[in-house]
């Protein structure tokens, strides 16, 4: 079917499911926050050109965005340090994104419920069996296996954060792992990884679709819960299970400060003129070549800044084990072996391994040269 039919299909799925919150619609909701309708559909043009859609479906988009209180949602915290919820909700007025974060159906989120203890445990499990085998599953946090794993207990019947993750995997009817430490285990699964952290996907044979980043943008969350919602099945994916509409390129490709590498002009140490005047991070450690992600189009909070154009260089979060991988973080990784294959892509595997590490080398030719040019011109 083509994309328009299955998408006008599923808004009317959409529209005979009841509301799982009939006192507020998402509507109202963004009404009574002061957000006109042209603001809605400005923010639905966005967050269509965002899903990598034709700007013809921002209609459609907007009513899916409308109605993303039909589907109930779980979101599950594992070992973390809530970032990732905090880069949704921590804002001082709240975003589009936000409130639609906070209208859809958010059946259990240990962060902004009001319950807990004895009470919280029993919605979770209630929740769980009520919408069984329909809810969206969210998990933040890399989860402690195996000998491991009650290094991290969750709630009064001190059931493991593994067999709370492993329940809830098991009735989901979607799942999504929401930033680097439930997609590749993040810093608690840094060496020497103490508790044995793994990524959510080692907790269930079904598919896992992975949104990093440390924390993830909130528009790559939200896009991420829209897209699920409006197609039922998971976008095409890269090796590491990353949508490729949200993680198709590297931080590199469209960064604000590309051109200064291409002219050679680099930060040599923070707070010189270089870093004054915008010039590339990359002798200064950025991994913009090697993540893939869009931060360098998409920026957070609202499109406000992104961590290159506050003046440091990508950490590489979204990819895996960057904890270890991209260290040290203010030093450039180029002449180094680069161990494994991040921000390959899914055609192969060690197709991209090659072809990243070649760049690596190539990168740091060009960085090199670049350099010797302009220091025989200055
Ligand atoms: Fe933190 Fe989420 Fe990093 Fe991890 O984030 S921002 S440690 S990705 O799981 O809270
Ligand atoms: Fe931007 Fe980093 Fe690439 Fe320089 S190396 S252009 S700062 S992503
Ligand atoms: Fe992370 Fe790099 Fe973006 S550090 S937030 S992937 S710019």
């Amino acid at each position: 079917m083509m994309t328009e039919e299955r998408l006008k299909a599923r808004l009317l799925e959409l529209e005979s499911m009841p509301s799982l919150k009939p006192k507020l619609s998402i509507p109202q909701a963004l009404e009574q926050a002061g957000f006109s309708r042209r603001d809605f559909l400005k923010w639905a043009g966005a967050m269509t050109a965002f899903l990598a859609l034709p700007s013809t479906f921002t209609p459609l988009v907007a009513r899916a965005a409308e109605l993303a209180d039909r589907v109930p949602v779980i979101w599950l915290h594992m070992a973390e340090c809530t970032g990732c919820s905090e880069s949704l909700l921590r804002s001082d007025t709240p975003t589009i994104d936000s409130l639609i974060f906070d209208h859809i159906s958010l059946e259990y989120h240990e962060t902004v419920m009001a319950a807990s203890g004895w009470q919280a445990e029993e919605n979770l499990e209630s929740a769980i069996q009520k919408h069984k085998g329909n809810y969206f599953l969210m998990v933040e946090g890399g989860i402690p296996m195996g000998d491991t794993e009650n290094y991290l207990t969750v709630g009064p019947h001190g059931k493991t954060g593994y067999q709370h993750a492993k329940e809830a995997c098991d009735n989901a009817k979607a799942i999504l792992a929401i930033g680097t430490c439930s997609s590749f285990g993040g810093i608690q699964a840094a060496r020497p990884n103490p508790s044995n952290a793994q990524p959510l996907s080692k907790v269930t044979n079904k598919t896992v679709i992975n949104v990093p980043g440390c924390p993830p943008s909130e528009k790559n969350i939200v896009g991420n819960i829209l897209q699920f919602l409006i197609f039922k099945e998971a976008p095409s994916l890269d090796v590491y299970n990353r949508p490729k509409w949200a993680y198709g390129l590297r931080i590199h490709d469209l960064c604000e400060r590309r051109g200064h590498f291409d002219a050679g002009e680099f930060v040599q140490k923070f707070g010189d003129e270089g870093a004054k005047n915008g010039y590339c991070l990359y002798k200064v450690g950025c991994k913009g070549p090697y993540t893939f992600n869009n931060c360098s189009r998409e920026r957070f909070n609202s499109h406000t800044s992104w961590p290159i154009q506050a003046g440091h260089g990508c950490i590489g979060c979204s990819e895996p084990h960057f904890w270890d991988r991209m260290q040290p973080f203010e030093e450039p990784i180029a002449g180094k072996i680069f161990p494994l294959g991040q921000g390959s892509d899914s055609v192969a595997d060690k197709v991209g391994i090659g072809i990243l590490c070649l760049t690596g080398v190539a990168i740091a030719a060009h960085a090199a040269l670049a350099a010797i040019k302009k220091d025989k011109e200055a």
